[in-house]
């Protein structure tokens, strides 16, 4: 492919331009970073194993009918998604307390919530992502009742589902951030979309042997190796093998049968999906 366009560089990701004008290219690079980036490192295989947890689980999603983004993985860095106008809204899901949760209502971490607790954050690097209500939501226009609606029933879909998912491998899935993305259909009809990634930097997963966290927060907190983490769940998801090395050779090969189970599902158009106007 031919050098690409640069769209922007994040913190974490570098979009480029796709092959055509309604896709971009996500690149996951090696770079970590806290607390609104006060806090940085370079982390040799973190953006390779991040890019192989979101393409898996962004396909197991959509597998249980919730539109995603993702298309097809490129390679060990990159996968290709459809491109969106990111909703300005941090969506996190919590099933126990833990971080900023514990931080603001002075919770003891580890305490399980009566029910899951959605939260919203404004998306704005320069305020610090700030908690804010739906009422903020609909003052500022930020996303419309409607669109309210399809997140939480999204999110919370995505919670039952990726909850029992984790589970079944052996690790409890504390919280997670989501973004979601509208696609415009012929007539200006809004499709919205799961976008972003899910992946160790937005989740909180804990083993439940031996409580140890396996997350983003091994480099927030320096509770150990980042990468190790990430490999542990990227094992017990079986998408790398246990105890392997990860190496380019093996990692294209596995981008080709995660590409073929995706082909056989037959991606579902999000177009098919019901539309709504806005
Ligand atoms: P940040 O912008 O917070 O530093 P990243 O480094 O992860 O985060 O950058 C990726 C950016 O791309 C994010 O701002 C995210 O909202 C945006 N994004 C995610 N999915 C898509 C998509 N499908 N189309 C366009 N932009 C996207
Ligand atoms: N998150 C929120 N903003 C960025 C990220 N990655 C994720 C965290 C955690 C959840 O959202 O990784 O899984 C809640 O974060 P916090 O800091 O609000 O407790
Ligand atoms: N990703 C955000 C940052 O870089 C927040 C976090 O993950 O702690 O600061």
């Amino acid at each position: 492919m031919a050098r690409k366009n640069k769209l922007y560089e994040g913190k974490a990701k570098i979009i480029y331009e796709g092959p055509d004008a309604n896709t971009v290219i996500q690149y996951f690079k090696d770079d970590a970073t806290a607390f609104n980036a006060e806090k940085k490192d370079t982390l040799s295989g973190k953006g390779v194993l991040n890019n192989r947890i979101s393409a898996h689980l962004m396909t197991k999603l959509e597998a249980i009918g919730i539109p995603t983004h993702f298309i097809r993985s490129i390679n060990m860095r990159e996968q290709l998604v459809r491109k969106v106008d990111v909703v300005p809204l941090e969506v996190v899901v919590r099933n126990v307390a833990a971080g900023s949760l514990c931080k603001r209502l002075g919770l003891k971490e580890g305490e399980i919530l009566s029910r899951p607790l959605v939260e919203y954050y404004y998306k704005d690097d320069a305020l610090g992502d700030p908690l804010i209500s739906e009422e903020h939501i609909m003052t500022f226009g930020w996303a419309d009742p409607y669109e309210m609606e399809e997140i939480v029933s999204m999110a919370w879909r995505i919670n039952d589902y990726l909850s029992g998912l984790f589970s079944g491998i052996g690790l409890t899935l504390v919280d997670f951030k989501l973004e979601f993305g509208r696609i415009y259909g012929e007539y200006g009809e809004v499709y919205l979309v799961l976008a972003d990634e899910i992946s160790p930097d937005n989740c909180r997963l804990w083993d439940q042997k031996t409580g140890e966290k396996m997350d983003k927060d091994r480099f927030r907190y320096d509770l150990g190796d980042l990468v190790e983490g990430y490999q542990f769940v990227a094992e017990k998801l079986g998408l790398i093998p246990e105890g392997g090395v990860v190496n380019e050779q093996l990692m294209e090969k596995l981008d080709l049968i995660e590409n073929e189970l995706a082909e056989k599902r037959k991606l579902k158009d999000v177009k098919g999906g019901k539309p709504r106007k806005i």
